[in-house]
């Protein structure tokens, strides 16, 4: 959020940020994500934890943005991965996640060009113009984190570190609300 702006008032529950994001334009989307502080207790109806990997649990998806909550288990990262063009916001709900972002070189190499540590309520934001970025779990424990994206994203581009190749895949919900 830019240091001139205010935090916006009367933002506190999970429902205040569907109605503020629903309500709201694109542009408004940082400044209300920043704005509201959450609890793990917000998101009990949501969290379902599997220890095979991270779930991706759906909580809005609307033709404007998809609000997701991931619930990690200790260890759990995803693929290295962009946002099919749309604009990606993360909010740590508890835990503490790490991002690398990577970007491609001259050769369509990907290289790892930043790596940044979120605690509870810290936000991070992803376009395709900045990278491809990889989350993981590093905390000791089960993890939760808010991801915004407008508009919702169907298909993304995943990096296969194995074959080094990149390859579509299509966006699966664990959950829906
Ligand atoms: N984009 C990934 C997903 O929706 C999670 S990493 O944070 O953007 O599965
Ligand atoms: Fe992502």
């Amino acid at each position: 959020m830019n240091s001139d702006q205010k935090p916006i008032e009367n933002l506190q529950t999970l429902d205040d940020l569907i109605t503020a994001l629903s309500e709201g334009e694109r542009t408004t989307y940082n400044h209300i994500i920043h704005s509201i502080k959450l609890e793990p207790n917000d998101f009990e109806t949501y969290s379902h934890w599997s220890t095979d990997c991270y779930t991706r649990n759906c909580i809005v998806d609307t033709e404007k943005f998809e609000l997701i909550l991931i619930c990690w288990c200790e260890g759990h990262k995803t693929p290295i991965h962009d946002h099919g063009g749309e604009e990606c916001w993360v909010k740590v709900i508890d835990g503490e996640l790490e991002e690398v972002i990577y970007k491609k070189n001259e050769e369509e190499e990907l290289l790892p060009v930043r790596l940044s540590v979120s605690k509870a309520n810290q936000v991070t934001y992803m376009k395709d113009f900045m990278g491809f970025h990889s989350l993981e779990n590093i905390s000791n424990k089960k993890s939760m984190s808010l991801h915004l994206y407008a508009k919702p994203i169907r298909k993304c581009t995943i990096f296969d570190e194995d074959s080094k190749t990149f390859i579509n895949k299509e966006m699966a919900y664990h959950t829906t609300a």
